[in-house]
């Protein structure tokens, strides 16, 4: 992205960030921050100039030595009108195009792979598909869209990736969710960027930024054996989720295959988008929307599944079957650039966790 912004633009980003007085731009939303970055400081700067211009220039025009007797000055309309019009046209520039790249962040393009962030003091916990986890550090493939769902199990926190200037707020009980595309391999910085208690400082870590390749090869080495969706899997077994959602006719709970992502009636009449945090919802206040055609037998699991938990649920839920059973591809090939469309061909669907297993 970096390539196509002016040459001056560049020297001064690489000068800058030589001298440790700017973070590298990483990813391909970084430049356009920078952008209106650079644009707000030079407005100011102009600005600026001119205020002590004028303070100067007045200053001296129309001291007491000059002009011994003051002058009634009634105003002047126009003079008003330019120095309202004027700024209110840049800042609403400012507004626009900060709202512009406000929806970009925020908004992840449908083919972003998912990765699952819980915060908690004093440390980033990270959930690969794949089943990878990792502590104080994230890997990525360069070149995908990666999409964060962040949540925390305590206190606010704040994923901040200067190099990639993202930042979202980890909110305890509520998915939040961020998205990058990382440009260049290389490590950069990830910080808390909320003062979290006292070991705020510390809670601070690595990303890596890997070629597809790189990634592929530390995907493989750092599985656990099991997806998320795996654990998920046990998970929903172990706490009974299957006496009441199963694939039999007379099951008590909805059918959950190809509940995500679906448009849900709820007993008030409502229609809700199933997305992640509806899921969580849905597990852990389950009276709070009640599934239209369905009673509300469903027993709550606050307190009785950690945030890992349920987010190896939601990724359970995410690739159900038809006969609840998982869609075996996801922790290897469909989650490496170059196969944007995500969904593998109908044969290879046996072939996925063996492939990462040594
Ligand atoms: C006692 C039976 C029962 C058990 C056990 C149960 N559920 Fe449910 N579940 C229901 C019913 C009934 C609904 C629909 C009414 C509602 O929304 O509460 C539901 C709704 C849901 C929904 C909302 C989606 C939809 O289609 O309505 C999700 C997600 C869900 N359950 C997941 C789970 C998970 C995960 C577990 C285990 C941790 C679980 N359930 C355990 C009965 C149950
Ligand atoms: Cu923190």
């Amino acid at each position: 992205m970096s390539h196509i912004s002016p040459v001056l633009w560049q020297f001064l980003v690489k000068w800058l960030t030589n001298f440790k007085l700017f973070p590298p731009e990483a990813s391909k939303i970084a430049p356009q921050m920078d952008a209106l970055y650079f644009f707000m400081v030079l407005v100011s700067l102009v600005g600026l100039t001119l205020v002590i211009l004028l303070i100067l220039s007045f200053s001296l025009l129309y001291s007491k030595k000059r002009h011994p007797v003051a002058t009634q000055i009634e105003g002047s309309t126009l003079l008003e009108a330019t120095w309202t019009i004027i700024p209110l046209g840049l800042f609403l520039v400012m507004f626009v195009w900060g709202a512009l790249l406000y929806f970009r962040v925020y908004t992840p393009p449908a083919n972003a792979m998912n990765i699952y962030v819980v915060g908690k003091q004093w440390m980033w916990k990270v959930e690969h598909p794949g089943g990878q986890h990792e502590i104080n550090s994230l890997h990525v493939p360069v070149g995908r869209a990666v999409q964060l769902t962040l949540i925390s199990q305590d206190v606010f926190h704040s994923f901040s990736i200067p190099a990639f200037r993202v930042k979202r707020e980890a909110i305890p009980g509520r998915y939040t969710s961020v998205w990058f595309e990382a440009t260049t391999p290389g490590t950069y910085h990830l910080f808390c960027t909320q003062y979290c208690g006292t070991n705020h400082s510390q809670m601070i870590g690595d990303v890596v930024v890997m070629t597809p390749d790189d990634f592929r090869k530390w995907l493989a080495g750092s599985t656990s054996g099991n997806s998320l969706a795996q654990n998920g899997e046990r998970l929903f077994a172990s706490l009974s989720c299957n006496a009441c959602h199963n694939s039999k006719p007379d099951a008590r709970g909805p059918n959950l295959v190809g509940v995500y992502g679906s448009r849900l009636t709820l007993a008030t009449g409502q229609s809700v988008d199933v997305d992640d945090a509806y899921l969580r919802n849905a597990i852990l206040n389950p009276t709070q929307n009640i599934t239209q055609g369905y009673t509300p037998i469903m027993p709550t699991y606050q307190g009785q599944i950690s945030e890992e938990g349920v987010f190896a649920l939601v990724e359970y839920i995410k690739n159900l079957q038809s006969d609840y059973r998982l869609q075996q591809t996801l922790n290897t090939t469909e989650l490496l650039p170059g196969n944007e469309g995500g969904t593998a061909p109908a044969g290879k669907t046996a072939a996925g966790p063996e492939e990462v297993k040594q």
